[in-house]
């Protein structure tokens, strides 16, 4: 065993909103370090998950998903950011959903058509499957019009599979020296991470189009002692928005504040303090200077 060579390698996960990325991202490095939830475009941001295990490294690079609607610039901003994923890695892992091909997958497949590297297709949420006999017809489908890809049906969630996807994936890269040193697990900082945990609740708890008006921007982010204080301004385009988010006497924002805390708390091993407060500022989502003064960096 000993004698194995090292291996190191990128891995972008692509695929179209909602199909399990950030799932698969977080169930793959045992830790929850991507935010997720059932509503598209939850991730906005490219994100490292290093993954180091006996000689090896898997650097992951979760994704926005790539759609079609390119019509504000957080959209082509978060386009960018999948498209320009999936140059430069030792493999890709394309993430579809069982049973169901759409126009999206289309836009994915159609955008991969050219890579040079190694095309690895996860099948994901096979958890989700009653008739089993079901999926053959789906892989034999993938397998005939992607000749060239291996593929593996997974579960995400629920850690099916997962073992077989990673060896797949390990084949692929290359022998070599590890990039980062073994005990760090994403590029992103700490402050990063508490934006997204905020953003999380948010995404989760709220109706259909406020949570794509939100932004969160950490303010404070200080350990004294035991305890970590985190403060974090909620940026929204609308005063209307802003209403909603702090709920009838502040009860809305009082259950985002304590379920991010207990994230937080997880993931940083601290108590932390959080304080939250909510801001208007039009604009901010469709403005390339206002973007990038908010971290939404290429
Ligand atoms: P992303 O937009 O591709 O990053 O997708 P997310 O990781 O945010 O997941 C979207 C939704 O699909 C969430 O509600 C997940 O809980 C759910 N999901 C992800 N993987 C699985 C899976 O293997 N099985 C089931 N049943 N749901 C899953
Ligand atoms: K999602
Ligand atoms: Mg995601």
């Amino acid at each position: 065993m000993n004698d194995q060579p090292s291996r190191c390698g990128y891995v972008a996960i692509v695929g179209r909103p909602n199909v399990g990325k950030s799932t698969l991202l977080n169930h793959l490095l045992g830790q929850k370090l991507a935010i997720t939830s059932r509503k598209p475009q939850t991730t906005r941001h490219n994100m490292l998950g290093i993954k180091t295990e006996g000689p090896n490294q898997i650097i992951f690079v979760d994704t926005p998903g790539l759609h079609g609607d390119q019509d504000k610039a957080i959209n082509r901003y978060m386009n960018r950011a999948a498209a320009s994923a999936a140059r430069d890695v030792d493999a890709v892992v394309f993430v579809v959903e069982r049973t169901r091909w759409t126009e999206g997958d289309q836009l994915v497949a159609d955008k991969l058509r050219g890579i040079k590297c190694p095309l690895i297709i996860a099948v994901n949420k096979v958890d989700q499957l009653d008739d089993k006999g079901g999926l053959l017809p789906q892989l034999q489908a993938l397998a005939e019009s992607h000749p060239k890809a291996e593929i593996v049906p997974i579960s995400a969630l629920r850690g099916i599979n997962l073992d077989a996807l990673e060896e797949v994936i390990l084949k692929h890269l290359p022998e070599g020296q590890h990039f980062f040193p073994e005990d760090q697990i994403t590029d992103r900082s700490s402050r990063f991470l508490a934006a997204e945990i905020v953003r999380e609740k948010i995404m989760r708890q709220l109706g259909a189009e406020v949570p794509y008006q939100v932004t969160v921007e950490v303010e404070e982010f200080k350990q004294d002692g035991p305890i970590l204080h985190i403060s974090a301004a909620i940026l929204v385009e609308r005063s209307g928005q802003k209403r909603i988010i702090i709920g009838n006497k502040g009860e809305r924002i009082k259950q985002i504040g304590s379920q991010a805390r207990e994230d937080m708390e997880r993931l940083f091993d601290s108590k932390v303090m959080l304080n939250l407060w909510v801001k208007v500022k039009s604009g901010w989502s469709d403005d390339e200077r206002a973007l990038r003064s908010l971290g939404y960096r290429d």
